[in-house]
């Protein structure tokens, strides 16, 4: 009896649009999010509801037919038609309840509302680069994906050399992003905020860091930020994109130190001294090149062309920069990084650690802005 009202009133509170999340599930920040935990809620309580009974009958039967000396044996009941079909049906039409509500919760997550606003996303190992219809640039691991609160937002997600997966917790949504097509997702935000972005599937050794934060924001701070975003490039002069590089060398982090120490990729310090020194970098298949401004432009733009073996093991890196790394930063993002590289004893200490640097000091405003 009490279980059949427990069941009963978790059914009926979960079908009222629920306001706490779900058992064990964060907070709820997205319209799709309050159906998700009420999908899970029922299936936790069918479950729970079932184990009590199915395990509290057993353990009863346990007891009442325990062996007893004085009890002879008698064959068990081989056939009993009503208790068959009333274990069939049930579960029948619980599962066929589950696949209901489950097709109707699924139809409307794959399907984005028509005037979503779209953001292209694009997975490398091991960052996320989101690029906004006005322009604005933003990766992980230091920008977030800035998203409007209360409208509907779906990113078209591509992959640059594996499969990734774009997982949005607070929003109950996650979606493969594979090599070689477009996939999406969308939600509609409903609450301002950080909250946290994960790729959800092992794309090599660094795919832990491939984590970030998505930042919901009102409307109009929405617009001003991205409008920030797409324009700050464009301010920086050209004496002062070396320094611009530092802020984008977060994407190229992961797999090129600053200090030397080989990680998936030379270290920019090395190439740096052999840009400096005039030399040459060996390369895989045998040839030598000078490392020049055009090297450097060759090695980002088609990384495949010229694959670099290490100075010290003279064996050759992994084939493994991303192709389209170039394209996904544009003209300009290419020729900070280049100058930064080239004039990398400029941009950090003694250390070789980067000196930090501020956006707002190496802009400069236009006259009418000010
Ligand atoms: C997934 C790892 C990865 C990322 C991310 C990556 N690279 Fe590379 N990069 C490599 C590897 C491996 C090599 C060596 C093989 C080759 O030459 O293509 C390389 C080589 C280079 C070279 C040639 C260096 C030399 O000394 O010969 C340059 C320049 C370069 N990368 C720039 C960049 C820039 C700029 C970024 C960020 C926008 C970046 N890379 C991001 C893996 C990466
Ligand atoms: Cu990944």
């Amino acid at each position: 009896m009490i279980l059949g009202a427990a069941i009963f009133e978790a059914l009926g509170s979960a079908t009222l649009a629920s306001t706490g999340s779900a058992f064990g599930m964060p907070e709820q920040a997205s319209t799709l999010a309050p159906q998700v935990d009420r999908i899970y809620d029922i299936i936790n309580w069918i479950c729970g509801f079932f184990f009590v009974v199915i395990v509290g009958v057993m353990l009863y039967f346990m007891f009442k037919y325990r062996r007893r000396e004085h009890v002879a044996d008698t064959g068990g009941p081989t056939h009993n038609t009503l208790l068959e079909v009333t274990w069939t049906i049930i579960p029948l039409i619980l599962v066929i309840a589950i696949f209901y509500i489950g097709l109707e919760g699924y139809v409307k997550i794959r399907t984005p509302p028509q005037n979503a606003y779209v953001i292209e996303v694009i997975g490398t190992r091991w960052s996320w680069a989101f690029n906004y219809p006005n322009g604005a640039k933003l990766a992980t691991p230091n920008d977030p994906l800035l998203v409007p609160v209360n409208r509907p937002v779906k990113l078209l997600m591509r992959s640059n050399d594996v499969i990734h997966s774009m997982f949005l917790p607070a929003f109950r949504v996650k979606q493969d992003v594979v090599p070689g097509r477009f996939t999406h997702l969308w939600f509609e935000a409903t609450k301002e905020g950080k909250f946290p972005l994960f790729c959800a599937e092992y794309c090599g050794t660094q795919h832990s860091q491939m984590v970030g934060t998505v930042e919901v924001l009102s409307e109009y701070e929405f617009e001003e930020r991205i409008d920030i975003e797409a324009k700050w490039m464009d301010k920086v002069p050209d004496e002062n994109l070396h320094l611009a590089g530092t802020l984008i060398y977060n994407q190229c982090g992961l797999c090129h130190t600053l200090d030397g120490s080989a990680l998936i990729g030379p270290s920019f310090k090395e190439t740096h001294e052999l840009f400096k020194s005039g030399g040459s970098r060996r390369l895989a298949d045998g040839r030598s090149e000078p490392v020049t401004e055009a090297y450097l432009r060759k090695s980002i733009l088609e990384p495949l062309a010229q694959i670099a073996r290490n100075h010290q093991t003279d064996k050759a890196y992994p084939s493994s920069m991303t192709p389209g790394i170039g394209d996904q930063l544009g003209p300009r993002r290419v020729d900070a990084m280049i100058r930064m590289i080239m004039r990398l004893d400029e941009v950090t200490d003694d250390e070789w650690n980067l000196i930090p640097v501020n956006r707002a000091d190496i802009v400069v405003e236009d006259s009418e802005d000010e």
